[in-house]
């Protein structure tokens, strides 16, 4: 299959971040990529593009406009104000304090607009999550356009953005802008499959009260793994969206069987949607040597489930999200869409 390649992923390059409170290596490195896209071209999968730049306008169709225009300006503010390297926020409007007002301060404008401090704003994060966004909007041209299915290879992820904050190494909800462009575009019904280990928080958030997205995730259950406070399995979505959310969380340390029968659930609740388009939010930190996930998904399995991803028929558009485990994750992805393009692909 073709992969749509955001070639500007590297603008986005953070050297520490904060894990559980502590400032250590950042795990979310451009090599990550860097590593899929050769091991793309080892397994000669198909054409890599370039893509194509749609504007502002599909972002501002899932994103507050005040949102996006901070996250663009905001590291030269914190630069301007004699902040150095990174920005992190370190104040947030929880419980009882008001979230109405947009404050002044830089310090307080990063808090409203985050949900956490692991997700470093480095000079290039805006330039690099836009282009992740047109490199998603470009794979939705493909899949329009009657290709069986596309990749889209970027960084950073995007299912923990929300509407109008960043979190979770995330800027901007690739797979969100997608599917609303879909729906912009005429279909009627879009699917979203998040097989990262994370919950996508912020794709949940965006389509939960809305009939026309239906969002399934198998994660790691929230009570002990990031994002914590939303994934859980009583979310089944509110209004037009009830009945169009389905959450399937699995302990950490979950085996292959447990996962694969999530899957199959999740993919039965989706055949009765009946979608047009099926977005996959692809991370592959389910892994079993992923350093921050505890699954233990390895290629065979990886294969196996874009075996499974193809076989229900939809037209496709896979969408890259986690993966942590630098070396490794090209050829677990390779694995996926080999599976995808019905190809054995190499085990072990
Ligand atoms: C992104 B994706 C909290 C740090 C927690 C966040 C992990 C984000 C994973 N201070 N780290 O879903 O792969
Ligand atoms: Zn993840």
């Amino acid at each position: 299959m073709k992969t749509v390649y955001n070639d500007r992923h590297g603008l986005h390059a953070a050297t520490h971040e904060f894990f559980r409170g502590q400032l250590v290596p950042a795990f979310e490195i451009p090599a990550r990529a860097d590593y899929v896209l050769k091991a793309l071209k080892d397994a000669a999968l198909g054409e890599v593009l370039a893509p194509t730049d749609h504007g502002l306008a599909p972002l501002e169709r899932v994103h507050a406009s005040a949102y996006l225009r901070f996250v663009q300006g905001a590291h030269a503010e914190w630069l301007a104000l004699g902040g150095q390297g990174d920005a992190f926020p370190a104040v947030w409007p929880v419980r009882s304090l008001r979230s109405d007002v947009e404050p002044k301060s830089f310090a307080a404008r990063m808090g409203l607009y985050s949900m956490d401090s692991g997700t470093p704003l480095t000079s290039g994060s805006w330039q690099a999550a836009y282009w992740g966004a047109q490199a998603g909007l470009s794979g939705l041209d493909l899949v329009l356009a009657g290709e069986r299915a596309a990749y889209v290879l970027t960084r950073p992820p995007g299912h923990h953005a929300g509407a109008d904050f960043f979190g979770g190494y995330c800027f901007v909800n690739n797979a969100a802008v997608a599917a609303q462009a879909a729906l912009d575009r005429g279909l009627a019904r879009v699917a979203i499959l998040d097989v990262d280990y994370h919950h996508g928080n912020g794709t949940q958030a965006i389509f939960y009260e809305r009939g026309d997205v239906f969002y399934a995730s198998i994660h790691g259950d929230p009570q002990t793994e990031y994002p914590f406070f939303l994934g859980h399995a009583d979310e089944r979505g509110v209004g037009a969206g009830a009945g169009c959310n389905a959450n399937y969380p699995l302990p950490a340390g979950a085996s292959n069987d447990e996962w694969f029968a999530a899957l199959d659930a999740a993919l039965a609740r989706l055949r009765a949607y009946a979608p047009e388009l099926l977005i996959v939010s692809l991370g592959v930190d389910t892994y079993g040597g992923d350093p921050i996930s505890h699954f233990k998904l390895d290629r065979r399995e990886f294969n196996r489930m874009g075996q499974l991803l193809a076989a229900q028929g939809w037209p496709t558009l896979l969408l890259q999200e986690g993966g942590y485990a630098t070396e490794a994750i090209g050829l677990n992805v390779v694995a996926v869409l080999q599976g995808f393009d019905n190809i054995e692909g190499q085990q072990g």
